[in-house]
């Protein structure tokens, strides 16, 4: 069974700060130490066998190095969770190094490499498609350096190669879309015509946000999905692709869904252009919430965003400090969310933070 935390992102910068308190303490007391984390053996401060120098010595403080591979800078969402990121190592006291592979596995795997060399403590990825990283994963293994999953997931069948995987449930959010259009479309008859704007191809969120909507919408034979295309999450590939759903379809389309805001963005101008009206003539249903969606949808033109929550930061710098302590962290930390809908979105708006 998977065992499951929730962190709430205020709770998280107060423990990730008493975390530093603790963690610096104990590194100022510790000598001649090799500390075992989460099955690997990383040495912590050097040897020392005079008693009177420790004691008289300095404390010994040293910052944590994490690598951090961020996959790309394709998305509101994605500039949103770089900046949390940033902030939270900021205020945790711990080095980041950062490389932003631009939706490239390869360039992940380069960035992976290089912070192995560079002998960071605890590296980071969020990895740009699911499958194809254990090789790259056992080289961090046989380094001693413990890897944290976030944001997307990674296909492993070794599951020992992650200490732990932060981030949201595709899957839910996806079901969360598809009950949320059942519900919308309760009172019309007939065949509902969907289309779907998927993210990018063999990414977690991509696969799980189908996956989920397409179960919930499950034995209902009048939803049918008559075009699905990816447009790899970026708002100009959202309004192209949209731009042809609309053509072949000669604008007979009921439903847009759409794997996130920026792609909703680009198929919103596309709807424009063609004549339609957006979130009338077209149900609009998007995932992410960011702060543009959410203006989108008081003006009526999304009439549901499930939200995904790109603030991660604090969670991981608590993760990277619970680690270093020796701690053993739970397999999968997810991050709490909901959906929001055109009657919500007025209330929400000014809490938006991405
Ligand atoms: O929904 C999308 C981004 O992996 C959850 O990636 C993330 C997704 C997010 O580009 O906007």
């Amino acid at each position: 069974m998977r065992r499951t935390l929730e962190i709430r992102y205020g709770k998280a910068v107060g423990l990730a700060m008493l975390m530093l308190v603790l963690v610096a303490g104990i590194i100022g007391c510790k000598t001649d130490e090799t500390e075992k984390i989460s099955g690997n053996v990383v040495n912590q401060t050097p040897s020392s066998s005079n008693r009177n120098d420790e004691e008289e010595a300095e404390p010994l403080r040293r910052s944590f190095k994490l690598g951090f591979s961020q996959l790309g800078s394709e998305s509101d969402w994605r500039l949103a969770n770089t900046k949390s990121i940033r902030e939270a190592a900021n205020e945790a006291g711990i080095q980041l190094f950062l490389e932003n592979a631009e939706q490239s596995q390869e360039k992940q795997i380069e960035a992976v490499r290089s912070f192995i060399d560079q002998g960071v403590d605890v590296i980071a990825i969020a990895p740009v498609v699911e499958t194809g990283w254990e090789p790259i994963l056992r080289e961090a293994r046989t380094a001693g350096i413990p890897v944290l999953i976030l944001d997307r997931k990674m296909e492993l069948s070794d599951q020992s190669l992650y200490v732990t995987f932060i981030g949201s449930d595709f899957y839910e959010e996806g079901r969360m879309a598809g009950r949320y259009l059942l519900d919308k479309m309760r009172d019309r008859s007939g065949e509902i015509r969907i289309a779907e704007l998927r993210g990018t191809e063999g990414a977690s969120p991509s696969i799980d946000r189908g996956g989920g909507f397409r179960e919930a919408l499950g034995e209902f034979k009048e939803m049918n999905i008559i075009a699905s295309e990816s447009a790899d999450f970026t708002q100009s590939r959202g309004k192209e692709v949209m731009k042809s759903f609309l053509e072949t379809h000669k604008g007979a389309i009921d439903v847009l869904y759409s794997h996130n805001d920026d792609m909703a963005l680009g198929a919103i101008e596309a709807v424009e252009e063609y004549g339609l009206q957006p979130g009338k003539d077209i149900i609009i249903i998007s995932v992410d919430g960011t702060r543009q969606a959410f203006e989108m949808m008081i003006e009526g033109k999304i009439n549901a965003v499930v939200e995904c929550n790109p603030m991660l930061g604090p969670n991981v710098m608590q993760a990277v400090l619970e680690l270093m302590e020796g701690r053993t962290l739970p397999k999968r930390i997810i991050t709490p969310e909901r959906i929001y809908t055109e009657v919500t979105a007025e209330r929400e708006v000014s809490n938006r933070k991405y």
